[in-house]
This record gives C-alpha cells, structure tokens and sequence, in this order.
C-alpha cells in the first residue's frame, strides 16, 4: 500500500527537477498552478525490484476542479525509497483544457440559476429510535477495482486497486451535518494508524436506519451506506460522485472524433475516459450461528405434459446446496436465478430452512479486459460477481495484502482454487458489484451521485413478515 506520508514526500520532487519545469515552462503554465498526484503503477510482466510511483500532474489556476485540467503527455516515475524521480518523459504537447465551466461550488455560480429547491427538514420529536450495540453483521467493502480503458502511454497503467492500493481509511471524510447526513444523525469517530480520529460514520434514521461512511478516492468521492429495514432487509450501496478522470486531448468537437475511442467528449479538449467501478464487499453473514450453507436457487422451465388444462409450460425452483468453492462461483450473467441464499440448519417452525438472501441489482457488470491483461490477472476475481469461501482469518482482501505492484498470485481466485468444503461451515459470501463507466456530458464537471447496490434479504428467516405489529410513526 502507498502511504500518504510517502506519497507526499514524492510529489515536491518534479518542483525541482529541471526537465519537469522546463516542460512547465514550454506549454505556457505558471508553476505555482501546477499539482501533482501519484499513481499505482500496476504490473505488465516486468521485473521489479523498486518501490515505483507515477505521478501526473494538472493545473489549478482560476478553477479548485483541477482533475478537469490534466497536463497530458508527460511520464514521470519516482522511486519511493530513493525518493528521487529515476524516468521522465516528456512525450507530446497537449493543450491543457480551459478552465471555464468546471467550477462546481454552489457559492461560485453564475447566472442564469437554475430553479431553488424548498427547503427539507428531519424531525425527530421523540428523539431517536436506535442505540448502539455492538455489531450486527461482519461485513466490509475489501476491494475496489477501478481499470481505465485507455491504452496510451501516459494511461494504460491506470487501472486502481483503491483499497489495496490506497485505502479507504486514509482518505475518508469527516461528515458534515446537514451536508453529508441529515440533521436527526448521530456521528462515530473512525481511528487509522498515522491519521488523526475524526467523525467517519454517521448513523440516522430515514423511516429506516442507515449507517453511512464517505472516502475520497482521489477524483471520485465514494458514498458507503448500509441502510437496515424494519423489514429485516440490509440495503448496501455504494453512490459515486466527485469529478471524471478525464485526458486532455486536442478534439474540441466530438464530431472530429473517428476510429477507436477511449472515451467520450465531455468539455472542449477533454476526454472522460471509458473505465470500470468493481466494488467487492466481504459477508461473513452468520444466519442464526456460524455453521451456514450457501444455497442457488435457480429456476427451471419445466413443460407441463400430460396435464389436462391448456397450460404448456411453468418454471419451477431447483434448489443446490454447494457443497465446495467450486460450486459457488457465479457469474453475475449466469441464470435465471431467483436468488442465493445462505441458510442455517435451524428450521422455521413451518420447516423451512432459516435463511437471508442475496438480491442483485442491475449494478452487474464482469470484467471485459482479456483473461491474459496484466491487471485483469491481478483482479482475475472480477470475473465473477459472487464467490463463497471458507472463512480463514488471513482472506480479508481479495486482492491480497500487498496490492501495490501485486501479480495476482495472493488473491480471492487463487485462494478458492484449493476447492475446500463450504457446506455447514462458518462461510463468506464475497460480492462484486459492478459497473461499466461511459461517461457523458451531464458527468461534468461534476457527477450527479450515482448508486449501485444490491440487498440482503431474510428469506424464511422470521415466521412471518416482521413488520406486521410494529407500531405506526405517532401512535401509543
Ligand atoms: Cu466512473
């Protein structure tokens, strides 16, 4: 992983190395402008014996939106043990795109407005209807995996691991009531080795209860929320805003575009580049204990012969225990399906099994990058929308613990290739929810939030639907 100590000590290093600032100069830009960040750089087959970093840099200037303003064409690599800059290249001159049109604080609009929302308030005269108590469920987001579908000098290795890589602790955002959470939340402080404690979490209730956390993961501001039912229902999202990943490029029109994109054409001179968001969250659901099976319920047409009405056809659920790894590794295409559930050897006093199951959303996209492409052999797991596991207390992150330059041999795939038993065992559902990014016009120069989830839902879990009897908002 990149810590932000290190990250930052490399990036004052292209301020003074003459060929950056020459390079500066030659395309016009007042140094004081200029920012850089750092890059993973993945791994394409080479060998390693370095702790390498790359760095691209942008221009602030009149705008904050400075990921809407790439310094396209340069090439710098740092070591980050030397903490010295050992590659540069300065390739090609592309113009940096302008920086009109890309603020987006409210406070610096201009007219003409857009129309005024009325305002909302949240109100909570009895005071809140939660405490907290320990945990509820064992579950995280270990793993996201971001590829940029670019494979241009200056871009083919951007293909992210943002928490192996990075980390969601370092970067998450203190909330701001009103802002971030409504007014009625309640806030929890989040702790990380070299990071000073500060609000992380917020805890409300919206008729339901929701527990949100928010990481800025460079450009993308990502919106965790676990949102727990009366119904018994968990609803896990993750919304992504904060601003594109753009290139800089010389097209100002997207009719000069021809031949093969990367990307579409969202401003004058600036390119958002096509990419994936694959957001892997680790269930370690204990249905009524840990001894749980991991259940397809998959549907079949059957063809109604020798009945004696006019019926031809009607499906019908074939249930599969899995009984090893091998059995649970679904594809998120694979199907039909009703669903897949985890069930426990308890019974419903009816006799069916005790279970909570596993609803997709149309958040379902698989990898497209060809088996054989260094970073798709590092995530080779997003192949698959769904995986279950043994639980062992090492398999945290399906990327592997050292994600940084990683080759993909210490990862969810590899693990589940020895095939162990995962039938009425303490098991983990690993869950990929996924999205092909193609970017449009309205994602500048900010993105409208954008959700993508999915439910766990209990599934003969309660003898009935446990809502029933609960009181009406105001009644005694
Ligand atoms: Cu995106």
């Amino acid at each position: 992983m990149l810590n932000v100590e290190e990250q930052v000590a490399v990036l004052a290093l292209p301020f003074k190395y003459a060929p950056f600032l020459e390079s500066v100069n030659k395309r016009g830009l007042a140094l004081r402008d200029v920012v850089c960040g750092t890059f993973a750089i993945g791994w394409f087959g080479e060998k390693q014996d370095k702790r390498l970093v790359k760095m691209q840099c942008f221009v602030t200037g009149e705008t904050v939106n400075l990921y809407m303003r790439p310094i396209e064409g340069i090439t710098i690599v740092a070591d980050m043990e030397a903490v010295e800059i050992v590659e540069y290249e300065d390739r090609v001159v592309i113009p940096v795109p302008a920086a009109a049109g890309t603020e987006y604080r409210a406070s610096r609009q201009l007219p003409p407005y857009g129309p005024r929302g009325k305002p909302v308030v949240v109100t909570q005269p009895e005071g809140k209807g939660f405490t907290f108590e320990g945990n509820v469920v064992r579950g995280y987001l270990s793993e996201l995996f971001v590829p940029y579908m670019d494979p241009s000098e200056e871009w083919y290795f951007k293909t992210y691991f943002d928490i192996g890589e990075y980390g969601f602790g370092p970067y998450s955002s203190s909330l701001k009531a009103g802002i971030d959470c409504p007014h009625n939340a309640e806030y929890m402080d989040g702790y990380y080795a070299n990071g000073a404690g500060s609000p992380f979490c917020c805890v409300t209730e919206e008729v339901s209860l929701v527990v949100r956390t928010v990481a800025n993961s460079g450009n993308y501001d990502y919106v965790f929320d676990w949102e727990f039912k009366t119904s018994g229902s968990i609803k896990l999202s993750a919304g992504r805003t904060g601003t594109l990943e753009v290139r800089a490029t010389d097209y100002t029109n997207a009719e000069q575009m021809i031949g093969d994109q990367h990307g579409t054409l969202v401003a004058p001179n600036t390119i958002g580049v096509f990419h994936d968001h694959f957001a892997t969250y680790h269930l370690d659901l204990d249905v009524d204990g840990p001894e749980n099976s991991f259940v397809k319920a998959n549907l079949r047409t059957v063809r109604a012969e020798g009945c004696t009405t006019p019926r031809k056809s009607y499906w019908t659920v074939v249930s599969e225990t899995a009984k090893t790894e091998a059995d649970a590794r679904i594809a998120h295409n694979e199907g039909p399906r009703a669903s897949f559930f985890c069930e426990s050897r308890r019974k419903t006093r009816l006799g069916n099994a005790v279970g909570y199951r596993l609803i997709r959303s149309g958040a379902a996209a698989t990898a497209l990058m060809s088996e054989e492409d260094y970073p798709q052999k590092r995530a080779d797991y997003t192949k698959k929308g769904l995986w279950v596991t043994p639980y062992h207390k090492s398999e945290k992150w399906p990327s592997g613990v050292y994600v940084d330059m990683s080759h993909g041999e210490d990862n969810l795939a590899v693990w589940s290739m020895r095939n162990r038993s995962i039938e009425n065992t303490d098991i983990v559902v690993w869950y990929t929810i996924g999205v092909h990014h193609v970017p449009s016009q309205e994602d500048f120069p900010l993105m409208p939030m954008l959700n993508m989830g999915f439910e766990l839902r209990p599934y003969n879990f309660f003898e009935h639907n446990p809502v029933i009897g609960t009181q009406p908002f105001g009644k005694h």
